[in-house]
Parts: C-alpha cells; structure tokens; sequence
C-alpha cells in the first residue's frame, strides 16, 4: 500500500490533499520536522527527519516523501504529479501538453513564490524588521501574483480549465501569502481561485487533521 511520510503540518499537505481528492487509500506515516523537537536523537522521540530509519527513506531527511509499492519519491510537488498521473484521472495530465503545464505552474509556484511566500509567513510583523521582510517580500510577489491574476481572468484553473494537481500544488504555496491580505484584495481572480480550490472537501477534510496535530 501507498505510504505517505510526513505530518500534517508540513508540505506533505499538498500529496495527503491529493490523496484526498482521488479517494486513494494509504499509510500515513507521521514523520515531524526535527527542529521541531527539543531533542530529535533522544531515546522515546517520535520518528522525526533526523531519525536513523527515515534516512534510509530519504537520506536527504526532509518530509514529504512516498513509498509506492517499492517505489520511493521525494519532492512534494513532483510527488503529487506523479500521484494525480497515476491514480488521479482528471486530476493528472490528458496528454503530454497539459504534464508539461503542470511542471510548469509547479516549478513556477516553487521558484518564483514560495521563498517570498514563506517569508510573509514567517515574519514577526509586530516588529520593524519583520514589517520591512513582508513589505520586500510582497513587492517581489507583485509580479508572479499578476501573471495569476491574469490567468484566472481567463479560465478558472491552471491547466485544461478542470481542477488538477497544479492547482492543489500552487494553492498550497500561494496559501502561506494568505497573511497579507493586500495581495489578495487587489487580486480578485486569484482570490476567487483559492477560495475555489480550499472549499473544497478533500482540502477541507485535509486542513482539519493538520489543526488536530500538535503546533
Ligand atoms: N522542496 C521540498 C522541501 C521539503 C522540506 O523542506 N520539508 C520540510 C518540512 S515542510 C522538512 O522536511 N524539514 C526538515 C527539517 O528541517 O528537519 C519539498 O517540496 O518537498
């Protein structure tokens, strides 16, 4: 069976999504974050990125990674390309024009916002310096939001006007922008697209067991 690495509250939110979506089962295996623990090598620690049998899964020990029948993979966005290709019908590619869109709008997603993204969220906004890290980075979110915006004037989705895995991909990577709502207001398609995409179910049901875990 189908297994899963990763706890709820990291990046192994955009495959548990997926698998949501496609109603496929699986093992989840509740790997957290190392620095998340006060002593990840101490005896009793939850299995964790530093845990010596999570390294012989992903030697590189990060979270999300997939064990598919003996077949391993790492990277979130290409591990949910792989599963909508596979198992996910309309949620994967219908041809080799819309896979390639679909590692288009991921790569696009993971270069071109989710440094800037991760910095609105993890900045201390009740401090200068913390105000200066979402002011610079929203400036540089003004130009990848845009290309957005103009997309979803056109269609509703990224890629064969249907829901796909790109949008799960690209939701979950425009989601940790969510705090500064400026970027949004003046963005009314984009928006719109996420409150289609995080309305749903799957993402819903997903979103739930990720607060039911431990911050
Ligand atoms: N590009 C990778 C990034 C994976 C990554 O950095 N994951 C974080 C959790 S969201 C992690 O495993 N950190 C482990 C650690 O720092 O110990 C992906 O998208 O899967």
């Amino acid at each position: 069976m189908l297994k899963i690495y990763g706890v709820y509250r990291s990046r192994a939110t955009r495959p548990l999504w997926l698998a949501g979506e496609i109603g496929l089962p699986f093992e989840h295996v509740p790997v957290i974050q190392a620095y998340r623990l006060p002593d990840p090598n101490a005896p009793g620690a939850p299995v964790n990125t530093r845990s010596p049998e999570f390294l012989k899964v992903n030697p590189m020990g990060s979270i999300p990674s997939i064990d598919d029948d003996g077949f391993v993979l790492h990277e979130s966005l290409a591990i949910s390309l792989y599963l909508a290709r596979k198992y996910g019908g309309d949620l994967g590619p219908k041809d080799v024009n819309e896979e390639a869109l679909m590692i288009q709008w991921s790569l696009f997603a993971a270069t071109s916002i989710e440094s800037s993204a991760l910095d609105i969220q993890s900045a201390k906004a009740d401090t200068a310096e913390g105000k200066a890290q979402v002011a610079d980075a929203a400036r540089n979110l003004e130009r990848p939001f845009d290309r957005l915006e103009e997309h979803f004037a056109k269609t509703d989705y990224l890629v064969g006007d249907r829901f796909t895995a790109a949008d799960i991909n690209v939701a979950e990577i425009v989601r940790y922008a969510r705090g500064h709502a400026a970027l949004f207001a003046n963005r009314p398609e984009l928006n719109a697209w996420y409150e289609r995409c995080t309305n749903r179910p799957a993402y819903q049901e997903m979103w739930a067991k990720r607060n039911a875990e431990p911050a």
